[in-house]
């Protein structure tokens, strides 16, 4: 690993306190890679498969039924890290071992039931033989699960720190009382962000938020500062602000695949807004690998400051 830069020192420093071996799994997937040193992230999350189905997730490029094609887009595209299920990285984890920091997804929830839930599908001794830096969690606040979720998340947490992984949470809101709206609305995203932050996340994910607000108890709280929320960088700079004045890492989700000008638009936003990166999948594996890597060398020179 190159020397660390100022950048990842003072990212390292937010978590003053935590133990050696947490620091040097942050370190090591701040250090690599074409952001390597830039103190920001851009991961490959491929989970959709569980998550939505192998269809709909890879039928369009069929390539990418196969597992290593996204160890390898990773890799050629110089990526931070690559997320996935026990199984998907079990499938490349030996083959490609030290080419890419490694995120195993430890819960997962699929499209074929109705509860808002994720099961426990890997533990932290699976993430540490398959050379894992981290291993990350999916909670859903709001749920009508969510307290059982926060409970399995802290065990797993724990359990994880302690073997010095670092702990990646993904804070979708959603279930309960939250209609589509609020899953993405300002208030109810940097909620979900600032509960990922209590729960002891160094990394936080969550999606790019809308301007609507859900909460009418949190509306006044909205409408006093002046800020002019109908620009996604003001929103991204609350979602920010509200995971610990910005002292943990938050990246955002690309969502459904959609035009390079549309995904580009919106990292704009994330970079301007103080966002520390973008973790992309439907985005990057849906298109044909060639369009895929011209995709995510622009996301990551936007990151970098390389493109205005
Ligand atoms: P995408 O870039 O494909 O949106 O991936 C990010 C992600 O968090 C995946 O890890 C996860 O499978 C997916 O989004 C969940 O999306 P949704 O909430 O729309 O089901």
């Amino acid at each position: 690993m190159a020397h660390l830069t100022d950048a990842v020192r003072d990212v390292l420093s937010w978590y003053d306190g935590e133990r050696p071996g947490v620091k040097t799994n942050l370190a090591r997937l701040l250090m690599h890679g074409r952001l390597g040193g830039s103190g920001k992230l851009v991961i490959l999350p491929v989970d959709q498969g569980f998550e939505h189905g192998p269809a709909r997730s890879f039928a369009v490029n069929p390539d990418a039924y196969d597992p290593r094609y996204h160890f390898e887009l990773a890799i050629e595209a110089g990526l931070s890290a690559f997320a996935a299920p026990l199984g998907l990285l079990a499938a490349g984890a030996d083959r490609y071992a030290g080419e890419i920091p490694l995120i195993l997804k430890a819960n997962n929830a699929n499209s074929l039931g109705t509860i808002k839930d994720e099961a426990i599908t890997a533990t932290v001794r699976d993430a540490l033989e398959l050379g894992c830096s981290a291993i990350g969690y999916t909670i859903y606040p709001g749920s009508d699960r969510q307290y059982e979720m926060f409970e399995e998340v802290r065990a797993g947490a724990a359990e994880a720190k302690a073997n010095g992984l670092a702990v990646v949470i993904w804070a979708y809101p959603r279930g309960g009382v939250l209609g589509q709206e609020a899953e993405t609305a300002l208030d109810v995203v940097a909620y979900g962000a600032h509960i990922a932050a209590l729960l002891g996340a160094h990394i936080i994910k969550v999606k790019p938020p809308t301007s609507f607000i859900a909460e009418p108890d949190a509306k006044p709280a909205y409408q006093a500062g002046g800020t002019d929320w109908s620009e996604l960088r003001h929103r991204i700079a609350h979602v920010v602000e509200s995971s610990f004045a910005g002292r943990r890492l938050v990246i955002f989700s690309g969502g459904p695949a959609r035009g390079d000008g549309a995904v580009l638009d919106e990292v704009l936003a994330i970079r301007d807004g103080g966002g520390r990166g973008s973790i992309v999948g439907r985005n990057a594996f849906q298109r044909p690998r060639k369009e895929a890597l011209t995709l995510l060398d622009r996301i990551v020179r936007i990151h970098l400051g390389e493109e205005k």
